[in-house]
């Protein structure tokens, strides 16, 4: 599968300092979601600013819960990405938005968070703990189960009584604020043992890891019996059986389910026949980890930044039933990727009568509720992803038309293209003055660039008009249009976005006047 080098790319990430992980570009294009909160160390006054949670519309009620998920079947969203880690205030607007989306779980798994993994080892700060603290009691408010990730595996030796204890340590300072259930995450780790490991367990990482999470299962469950632990496994995607996967089968208790992200780290599609293979292979029940709409990839290696506005599709209905749960890796933008979140509400909520693009329009009409058509636009055209290749419906279909005009020449000022630019060019001001102000600034960077395509598509159609009357454009006004055109594309280059209206500007360049 093409597609797990993400995961093993992103294991060599994990390899090298976490600075790295940091590099400018990376925060380049995400403007601090909710502005900034008083913070006092990592403790944030949610109470100083208020919360801006958009009124529920007859979408949001259409999709409310009537039959609850089993507390037991945790359904949600995994904030498992690497790159800055949401603040609190973004976390419980999202953690509201999931109480109407019938999503019961929130697991907190932030990659970049060192008290959960680089610095595993070490107690929470008072204000760490705090800053933790008031997630889950939100959480607790909603009825929704807060989970937390504790990520040993960059430095644990695992048979070390002292390391052992530390895990302990962390998880009886998690208990203390309420948190009953957890994720012993092994994902993104050197796969070697180290020495003292080796000695105990020879090269078996499955016999290591099982052997310390059977550990902490009974010393937590002994503490409190409503202890929890899911258990995510260094080998996390795939359905074929392989030597890690058979000692895991063979050594780790058999109530703990494991994660598993379906087919590949990133995966087009999760059938029940996936997950049976997967389950059978593991030996244990599974909870998926559905890596969409995350984007860190696409910040970390592409160096595209890319958003993914599109609904989760590919996924069989005989999916959710077949598994103990099923979790969804957010964006690095907590209030765009609910979009994407609310289809996954309505298929996880009723996964046969789930209607993708139907789940779509009511989450863009309910997200976008003061300009849907310039929403829409904008999600169409940030909807590329690899589960859906993604054309703008806009666009795309206007480009063919608009060549028949053109050698007909025929007005190109009423075609189909040139009202889809003219509505382009005017997405990026309709956004900023209509959206929920946070919402605007995750997007911004991707609407001005629709917005400019949009003009520079107007412009471009309008010369060329122009010529085919006989009238000609100054040569400025020429120059000053191939500039933005030029423009427009190299910046679409360092930004993910769709190529069609890119392609059609390559292709109008080579017309007169813009080409000899
Ligand atoms: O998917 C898992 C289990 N681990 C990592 C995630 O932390 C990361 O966000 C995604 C997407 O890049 N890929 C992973 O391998």
């Amino acid at each position: 599968m093409r597609l797990r080098w993400v995961g093993l790319a992103l294991l060599a990430l994990a390899a090298v300092p976490l600075s790295l992980l940091h590099p400018r570009a990376l925060v380049a294009h995400i403007p601090s979601t909710f502005g900034p909160l008083a913070q006092d160390g990592n403790s944030f006054h949610l109470s100083a600013t208020r919360q801006t949670h958009a009124p529920l519309t007859s979408a949001h009620t259409m999709a409310l819960a009537i039959n609850p998920p089993a507390p037991n079947h945790w359904r949600g969203v995994i904030e498992g990405f690497y790159g800055p880690t949401w603040s609190n205030r973004a976390t419980i607007h999202l953690l509201k938005f999931m109480s109407q989306h019938h999503l019961n779980t929130f697991v907190y798994a932030p990659k970049d968070n060192s008290y959960l993994r680089a610095s595993w080892n070490q107690p929470f700060s008072q204000s760490a703990l705090t800053h933790l603290a008031q997630l889950a009691v939100a959480a607790r408010g909603l009825h929704i189960n807060f989970v937390v990730s504790i990520s040993p595996g960059l430095s644990i030796v695992y048979s070390n009584a002292a390391d052992r204890a530390q895990l302990l340590m962390k998880i009886n300072q998690l208990r203390s604020i309420g948190v009953q259930s957890f994720m012993l995450s092994f994902d993104d780790i050197p796969k070697t043992l180290d020495a003292a490991d080796q000695a105990v367990y020879g090269n078996n990482l499955g016999l290591a890891q099982s052997s310390l999470a059977n550990y902490v299962l009974k010393a937590e469950t002994q503490v409190d019996s409503r202890f929890r632990m899911v258990f995510t496994p260094t080998v996390y995607w795939g359905d074929h059986a392989n030597s890690y996967w058979d000692n895991l089968r063979q050594n780790l208790n058999p109530r703990v389910p494991v994660v598993w992200t379906g087919p590949g780290v990133l995966s087009p599609t999760i059938t029940s026949q996936d997950v049976q293979a997967a389950a059978a292979a593991l030996g244990h029940p599974l909870v998926v980890w559905d890596n969409y709409p995350v984007n860190d990839y696409s910040y970390v290696m592409y160096h595209r930044p890319q958003l993914f506005m599109g609904p989760l599709v590919g996924r069989s209905a005989g999916v959710v039933n077949r598994v103990q749960g099923y979790l969804m890796n957010p964006m690095l933008q907590p209030l765009a990727s609910e979009v994407a979140l609310w289809t996954a509400g309505a298929f996880l909520h009723n996964p046969t009568g789930y209607n993708p693009g139907q789940s779509w329009q009511h989450a863009i009409a309910a997200i976008g509720a003061k300009s849907p058509a310039a929403f829409k636009i904008f999600c169409e055209d940030s909807s590329a992803s690899f589960l859906n290749p993604g054309a703008s419906n806009t666009v795309s279909p206007a480009i063919a038309p608009f060549w028949q005009q053109y050698q007909a020449k025929k007005n190109l000022e009423s075609t189909r293209l040139y009202h889809a630019f003219e509505a382009m060019s005017n997405v990026n001001t309709q956004l900023s003055q209509s959206l929920n102000p946070q919402l605007y600034q995750e997007i911004k960077p991707w609407a001005q660039q629709l917005s400019q395509e949009g003009a520079v598509g107007v412009s471009m159609i309008q010369i060329v008009e122009k010529r085919l009357v006989g009238d000609s454009t100054p040569a400025s006004a020429i120059n000053t249009t191939v500039a933005s055109a030029n423009k427009v594309v190299s910046a679409s280059n360092t930004l993910g976005v769709t190529t069609v209206v890119n392609q059609w500007i390559s292709q109008a360049k080579t017309l007169p006047p813009f080409a000899p």
